[in-house]
């Protein structure tokens, strides 16, 4: 049965015109005037946009002493009512486990998933058998983006040595480095100290994790990644000391590709100084909110072209879980959700200002992240063969943000009473009409697992330091006599 997208303008990376939009068999299978189909969705008025894509949730994650809450069920059903209709979660073997184990246990949690979604690798460990099943992973799992913490010190952490072997091991492959970059060392130090003075509650996070320990730890990836000669995808960059560094170095000619959160867009610091503990501690995450200063130059970057992507670091923990941490801040489970509001807080807060225009908003949102994970143009397009993961998206529509009508399956939402306009009509996974009008008819189980090819002509195309540093022989005409 065939679904035709009536009236409305489409809206992509680089066009914007009026087309109607045919769909079947989950794919886009024609693009113009008048076209008919078995079923209707009337767009008048609206934009035709390919779905969101976040590339950065943990869904039912296990992560300091508990689980995320939001499962790939709930995740997923959140994602598709705000837009968004493939996310990429990252898959975090133990300690010595092998990296395909670790992904048996992905494999069956995501058979919940309502919308299409992939995964990253986390190096969470070094030795050789996370060396040699990488070629396996990225090869016969197509998954080609591997994630290194240079935080959460004593778990997930890996030291420069095992970052730099990881790295070489990628760029042999063709894989994707990814890091989050904060510097876990200085962490646990100030942490550290932080409690000994006596400074126990959620607004000590913020102090614990300034954002030089940031910009520290990007300069450093960036600088590893290029002596490697891999492309690196700095997650969750939050302030203008890591974007400079990531400026920069693309400036250079350097394959980085930096990606903010719209928690770090919309939300500032001082809800760490709520009076309200519980308040504070749901908005406990890493790295922490960050002020105006550091607002600015996130959506300088995004108008510039110096940060790619926009996601959200969904990782939802209830009020329950946040009151690990009473009377220590160090134990309050760091993250926080938006998967189902990124979309519309950014419309909002990004295109609705003129900060960004409709399609600069759908690069930021799919296009840039589908072409950087090597899934474009089967996600990230309007574009007759593509799957039909397609967002009708209407400009006039707007609600109040409450956890009392959202899709996670937390008690809170860290963008409470936050309005917004800009909210899907339509949004459409493969086809499948999923949002209806403000009716969420999501299907469990109806997500399907997106593999992903290495991508070895972007490796090529790196920095020259191999080349200009390579060791060459030198004739030598005296060589003084030793032990003098
Ligand atoms: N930061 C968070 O806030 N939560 C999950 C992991 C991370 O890096
Ligand atoms: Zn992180
Ligand atoms: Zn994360
Ligand atoms: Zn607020």
């Amino acid at each position: 049965m065939s679904t035709v997208i009536k009236n409305g303008t489409i809206v992509t990376a680089d066009l914007t015109y009026k087309a109607d939009v045919l769909v079947d068999g989950g794919v886009i299978t024609e693009i113009g005037p008048d076209l008919k189909g078995d079923k209707e969705l009337d767009a008048t008025g609206c934009y035709v946009m390919p779905g969101g894509i976040d590339p950065h949730v943990h869904l039912e994650m296990p992560f300091m002493g508990t689980y995320s809450s939001d499962d790939f069920e709930s995740g997923t059903r959140a994602g598709l009512a705000g837009g968004t209709t493939m996310v990429v979660d990252f898959c975090l073997p133990n300690q010595g486990e092998s990296l395909l184990d670790a992904i048996k246990r992905w494999d069956n949690k995501s058979t919940r998933a309502n919308c299409d979604y992939s995964f990253h690798m986390a190096v969470t460990w070094w030795g050789e058998q996370v060396f040699n099943d990488m070629k396996t992973v990225i090869e016969d799992r197509g998954i080609n983006t591997f994630k290194h913490f240079l935080a959460y010190k004593g778990a997930l952490m890996v030291n420069d040595d095992e970052l730099f072997a990881s790295f070489n091991r990628l760029s042999e492959l063709g894989g994707i480095a990814m890091v989050h970059a904060e510097n876990g060392d200085v962490v646990a130090e100030m942490t550290a100290k932080l409690l000994a003075e006596g400074n126990t509650g959620p607004e000590a996070h913020a102090y614990s994790r300034p954002s030089q320990v940031e910009g520290e730890a990007t300069n450093r990836a960036i600088m590893i990644a290029d002596m490697a000669g891999v492309p690196l995808y700095v997650v969750h960059t939050s302030c203008e000391e890591a974007h400079e560094a990531i400026r920069r170095a693309r400036m250079q000619g350097k394959r980085v590709w930096g990606e903010p959160l719209i928690q770090h867009l919309t939300l500032d610091e001082s809800e760490y100084f709520h009076p309200d503990w519980d308040h504070a501690a749901r908005r406990v995450m890493s790295p922490p909110f960050r002020n105006k200063k550091h607002q600015d130059s996130l959506w300088a970057g995004l108008q510039s072209g110096s940060l790619s992507v926009v996601a959200t670091d969904h990782c939802a923990f209830t009020t329950e879980q946040k009151r690990y941490g009473v009377g220590n801040f160090s134990q309050i489970p760091n993250g926080t959700g938006g998967l189902e509001d990124r979309m519309p807080m950014l419309w909002t807060q990004g295109v609705a200002t003129g900060r960004l225009t409709p399609n600069e908003f759908v690069a930021v949102t799919s296009t840039n992240i589908a072409k950087i994970l090597n899934c474009y143009p089967k996600k990230g397009a309007v574009l007759v063969g593509a799957d039909a993961d397609l967002v009708v998206w209407d400009p006039e529509k707007e609600k109040t943000i409450s956890a009392d009508s959202q899709q996670s399956a937390i008690d809170y939402n860290v963008f409470e009473g936050h309005k917004v306009k800009g909210l899907p009509r339509y949004t459409l996974t493969r086809g499948q009409v999923a949002v209806n009008d403000g009716a969420i008819q999501t299907q469990e189980g109806h997500g399907k697992f997106v593999a992903r090819e290495a991508n070895t002509t972007v490796n090529k195309a790196l920095s020259t330091w191999k080349e200009l540093t390579a060791p060459r022989p030198v004739e030598r005409t005296g060589i003084p006599a030793t032990g003098v």
